[in-house]
């Protein structure tokens, strides 16, 4: 396998060399287990640690690799690295981390879309949708919308989840498939290209690691048998974990979550929800809340219901959450700056 097939980039090429890592190997972390990397090059995979010294001097989780990165290594045997520095990053997934606040989750870095599933029976979620949206949206992703599970809903059902997915956001790319007859794998895959990488994103159950093995034609990931509303709070799959397709394309499945915590999202809000933000053209305030202002637009646009109700909550909660995770945010000022390749 080339580290173009892996999803090397010539920016990432020019980079090696101008910081002179070219007398290291070259791999990308394909998975991850307390602080220990899996590390895949052109040829082998590596159990990979983080240099004693970048470990201690790391002060923010984004100093520390992830799932997705493009680092600098060195083996001493055939199995085994040390990690001598991590590549920029061209987009960082992140969420809140559950139960710390201020404090990010890296979910995965070096992302060109974001496959968000939801499956078409109980787990649809328009609320939650938005909140994936946002994360991609705040990440340099671009989201397209996985609706799984259709063998389990009536054509006419489909078409109204898409129809109501569309009235809150008309640009949307939206593909509907089903693990079980496979049922739009072949629109899925033609989205699917060569050195470009993909995360799955969404609830436990919805069908990704289903999806990823089917789109591999293996085995690759463990998926669920039991009902999962037997067992809540049980996760099929346990870790991140990166996959090279064989017709091109790299995909990283991650454990469903239980909270989509947003982080620091500013820009991503206003692409999530900018036919809401539209309306703000009409606000008197230039700092409007658009709660109880006399004079503002998106109030106006509620009372003469041109605007969904739901999506206008929807979004004064994610403003609130995001207010609050930057006024507790830890990590928020140490992000190491990315480019856009
Ligand atoms: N009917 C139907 N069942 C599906 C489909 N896709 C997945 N399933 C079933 O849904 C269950 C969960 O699938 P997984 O692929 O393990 O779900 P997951 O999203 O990876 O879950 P986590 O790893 O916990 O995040 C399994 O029993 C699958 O067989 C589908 O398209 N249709
Ligand atoms: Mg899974
Ligand atoms: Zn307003």
């Amino acid at each position: 396998m080339t580290l173009q097939e892996l999803g090397f980039t010539r920016a990432l090429e020019e980079y090696r060399t101008n910081e002179n890592l070219t007398s290291f190997e070259t791999g990308r972390v394909i998975s991850e287990h307390k602080e220990r990397y899996t590390v895949k090059t052109q040829d082998l995979e590596y159990e990979s640690e983080l240099l004693g010294n970048l470990r201690h001097s790391s002060d923010s989780r984004y100093d520390l690799p992830a799932v997705g990165d493009w680092v600098a290594i060195s083996a001493y045997d055939d199995h085994k690295a040390l990690i001598h520095a991590v590549y920029p990053r061209f987009s960082i997934i992140e969420r809140q981390a559950v139960g710390k606040k201020g404090q990010v989750q890296i979910i995965a870095t070096n992302i060109d879309i974001g496959l968000i599933v939801q499956a078409v029976d109980r787990d649809f979620n328009l609320n939650r949708l938005e909140r994936y949206l946002t994360i991609c949206n705040a990440s340099n992703v671009d989201p397209i919308i996985v609706l799984s599970k259709t063998d389990l809903i009536s054509n006419e059902e489909l078409a109204e989840i898409k129809n109501k997915i569309n009235s809150r956001n008309e640009k949307l790319s939206i593909i509907a498939v089903s693990n079980e007859n496979d049922a739009g794998y072949d629109n899925l895959k033609k989205e699917i290209q060569k050195g470009k990488t993909y995360c799955l994103l969404g609830s436990s159950g919805v069908g990704k690691s289903t999806l990823l093995n089917g789109l591999s034609g293996q085995s690759l990931m463990e998926t669920g048998h039991i009902s999962t509303s037997m067992n809540k709070g049980r996760h099929i799959t346990s870790h991140r974990e990166l996959v090279v397709l064989n017709d091109g394309g790299i995909l990283i499945d991650n454990p469903g979550m239980r909270e989509v915590g947003i982080s620091d999202v500013a820009d991503g809000l206003e692409i999530t929800f900018e036919s809401i933000l539209a309306f703000t053209q009409n606000c008197k305030y230039k700092d409007c809340s658009h709660t109880n202002e006399k004079e503002c637009g998106i109030l106006a646009a509620l009372e003469e219901g041109e605007l969904d109700e739901d999506a206008y909550f929807n979004y004064q909660k994610l403003e609130k959450e995001k207010n609050f995770f930057e006024m507790n945010s830890l990590d928020r000022k140490k992000k190491i700056r990315i480019w856009v390749n």
